[in-house]
């Protein structure tokens, strides 16, 4: 809605350059009662006070929208129309520059004179006029600003509820407004978050049917997978919230909110006061007792945002909130007649926002600074006001709209099997065929993997184990005590004991593993042979974007990423990879980490060609594992596995390679190999010390220690932030 008196628009209406009238001088009737019937519970008292400067007079209310429509419609549409009071524009204007000098808003609570009967006369005067002008029909320009001045009124509506409760607030004898006043109620269904799937989905409006400007134009924006809570916030969870010390706990608060909470002594909503020893708070009804399944209103973007920080939750952006009010709105209740619901979005403009031409552009783009938007609408938003792409807005200290919060939070990870499909689709389906390297870890490559690091040829293994052995007390002297070792790609978490076993101080092993199977049976023996460790061991995919975050607490951190994995990805991607690690490690985090070094062709395709075949085993495991979970045709002896040099780009690289022509089916697909092509299954990059040390500072690492292995050649680096 608005800027605190006023509020945005954009061009509407009929595509025609004549516009019928009939319909429109109903709906102007309509909606100007209305803003009279809201008037008519009050004393001329209460319609003349204004209780802060945020808020205006019933009064101001009265004229202000009386003004807009003599201002914007009258005078350029109506000919020969006179202006009811030639000082009204003085008196009566909000904000609109282009029209010219005002009175100062904070003072309309002084403006005693022209009285409430003056002002009642002056509508009178505005809608006889109207009732001319649209006794015929009329351009389209007039016809769109109409409708302007239309949505303009209901929102002074709104406003003209949220001033009287600020101002019976203020009052030591709590008035009552109307017995059965706007207010909250319940929602019929329980809390429950609904998922979904995002993507490059649109926002905002588009063409047919009114929308102010700043809502347009409809765009595309590109939205990960999230969840909405199907319901608002409760008063009852609010209490919860307060219990905890969501009013002393700085940790939940965002700077800005935390020093208002310090300023201005808040410890609840707004208009909730204590009462023997509980809470009552006051609504358009008086006072009452809280509900505890009503929606909380009257709480700051602040609050919003420090509430659902202590429900581990957070705010939906702008664009997450329209698209599921589009997309899934069956499932959500209290949408938009209960209380706005703050976002975790700015107002700005979206991207092709052009203002309305002429003053009434001054509407909306002019206020796109230090404002947060919220969505929906509230019990005291007219009927049939608000809509999906609708802009509320107000500055993120602000409580007496009847403003309340809507959870949110990230969407659940696809599905092990569904992303191994995905994956196999896509890979398959390229140009160069390709699958993931960390789909070889079901049971079975996990198997193989082991068998592979006892090879006389896979020296890689080996060579670290020993190498970690001799320098295990060195590395161990940089882990803080109370640490929580965090192994990315733990397999068997065999090298892990060689630094349980260096460093007692370690409190808690985190291994992180895609193949539940070695997890599992890893945990289960380091857990059974270091009675003193807390073993957490998490089933994951450390690339993906939550795959090891919060998995680990507030202990000091230590990365332990062995066996020359990160090696199996591109340079770029292990930066990246690194570069994260280093975040989700924390302040002072220490990460040892192994690679392979660069040596001699033969040495290392050896190491990828054993002679038992094992290598070759597990590769092909992976087309195994294909026709075991999607359903794949593949006949493993129609493929070779072959691992090569590749000198260039310094990797070695597995492949399977198609010994004939033919079709396989996988995952519902049909794919087609012809002789001799190959699927590229694995990189394994092999890094001089040097390149490593780029590599390790590109991703914001300082390398603090660093052995290397007798031939053939493998290092552990030590590595802290830079
Ligand atoms: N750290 C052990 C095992 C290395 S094998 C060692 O040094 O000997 C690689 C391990 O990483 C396997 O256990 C495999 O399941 C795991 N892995 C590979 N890609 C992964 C990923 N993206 N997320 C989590 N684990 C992964
Ligand atoms: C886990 N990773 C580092 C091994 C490697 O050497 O690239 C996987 C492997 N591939 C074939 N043999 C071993």
């Amino acid at each position: 809605m608005a800027p605190p008196d006023d509020a945005p628009a954009r061009e509407l209406v009929a595509p025609a350059a004549i516009v019928p009238a009939a319909s429109l001088i109903e709906r102007y009737r309509r909606v100007r009662s209305a803003s009279a019937a809201l008037a008519a519970p009050l004393s001329a008292e209460d319609q003349a006070a204004q209780s802060m400067a945020d808020a205006s007079p019933t009064k101001w209310h009265l004229a202000h929208t009386a003004w807009f429509f003599e201002t914007f419609v009258l005078t350029p549409h109506l000919a020969g129309y006179q202006p009811f009071d030639p000082a009204f524009g003085y008196l009566f204007n909000s904000y609109y520059e282009a029209m010219g000098a005002r009175h100062p808003r904070p003072a309309r609570g002084l403006l005693t004179r022209p009285s409430g009967a003056r002002i009642m006369a002056y509508r009178t005067h505005v809608d006889a006029a109207m009732e001319l002008l649209l006794a015929a029909p009329i351009a389209r320009e007039a016809a769109d600003l109409i409708v302007l001045g239309l949505a303009h009124e209901e929102q002074h509506q709104e406003l003209i509820l949220m001033d009287i409760l600020n101002l019976f607030a203020a009052s030591p004898l709590a008035p009552v407004y109307a017995a059965d006043g706007p207010t909250p109620s319940a929602a019929a269904r329980p809390l429950g978050y609904v998922e979904v799937a995002g993507g490059r989905v649109e926002i905002g409006a588009g063409q047919g049917g009114f929308a102010f400007d700043n809502e347009a134009p409809r765009h595309e924006v590109l939205l990960s997978p999230y969840a909405m809570a199907s319901r608002l916030v409760t008063n009852g969870e609010w209490l919860a919230f307060m219990a905890a010390g969501g009013y002393t706990r700085h940790e939940f608060w965002l700077a800005d909110g935390w020093s208002r909470v310090l300023s201005e002594g808040w410890e609840a909503p707004l208009y909730w006061e204590r009462d023997d020893g509980g809470w009552r708070s006051l609504s358009l009804r008086g006072p009452h007792s809280i509900d505890p399944d009503a929606p909380v209103v009257h709480v700051s973007f602040y609050e919003a945002a420090a509430f659902a920080a202590w429900a581990g939750k957070r705010l939906p952006t702008e664009a997450e909130w329209e698209h599921a009010a589009e997309a899934v709105a069956a499932d959500l209740e209290q949408l938009a007649d209960q209380a706005w619901q703050w976002t975790a979005s700015a107002y700005t403009s979206h991207p092709g926002f052009a203002p309305a031409a002429g003053a009434v552009g001054e509407y909306n783009a002019k206020f796109m600074i230090g404002q947060m938007v919220l969505k929906g609408g509230a019990c005291v938003t007219p009927a049939g006001h608000a809509r999906s792409s609708y802009r509320n807005f107000y500055y993120p200290h602000q409580r007496w709209m009847f403003a309340g919060v809507r959870l949110a939070r990230d969407g659940a990870e696809a599905s092990p099997a569904e992303t191994f499909r995905a994956d196999v689709i896509a890979g398959l389906g390229a140009a160069r065929k390709t699958l993931p390297a960390k789909w070889f870890y079901d049971a079975r490559g996990s198997a193989l993997f082991e068998a592979i690091s006892a090879l006389p040829e896979y020296y890689p293994t080996r060579q670290e184990s020993a190498l970690l052995e001799v320098i295990a007390p060195e590395i161990a002297a940089h882990i803080p005590a109370g640490a929580t070792l965090v192994e990315l790609g733990s397999g068997a978490s065999r090298k892990t004991r060689l630094i349980l076993d260096a460093a007692p101080q370690i409190e808690t092993y985190a291994p992180i593993d895609i193949s539940e199977s070695a997890l599992s049976a890893a945990a289960a023996v380091i857990a059974r042979d270091y009675p003193a460790l807390i073993v957490t061991p998490r089933v994951g995919d450390f690339t993906a974007p939550r795959g090891f975050s919060g998995a680990v607490g507030g202990a000091p951190r230590v990365g332990f990423f062995p066996g020359s994995t990160i090696g199996n990805f591109a340079p770029d991607a292990a930066v990246g990879l690194m570069d994260r690690i280093r975040g989700l490690l924390g302040a002072g985090g220490v990460f040892i980490i192994g690679i392979d070094l660069a040596k001699d062709e033969a040495t290392l395709t050896a190491a990828y060609n054993d002679a038992q075949g094992v290598t070759a085993a597990f590769n092909l495991n992976l087309l195994g594992r294909i026709n075991r979970e999607l359903g794949g045709t593949f006949d493993l002896s129609d493929f070779t596995h072959r691992a090569v040099w590749n000198e260039l780009d310094g990797r070695v690289e597995m492949h399977l390679q198609a010994r004939r022509s033919h079709h396989v089916q996988a995952a519902g697909r049909t794919f087609s190999l012809v002789r001799g092509e190959t699927i590229h299954t694995e990189n394994s990059y092999k890094y001089t010390e040097e390149g490593f040390a780029d590599l390790a500072m590109r991703a914001g690492w300082r390398v603090a220690g660093r052995w290397t292995s007798p031939a053939p050649a493998f290092a552990v680096f030590l590595l802290k932030g830079a």
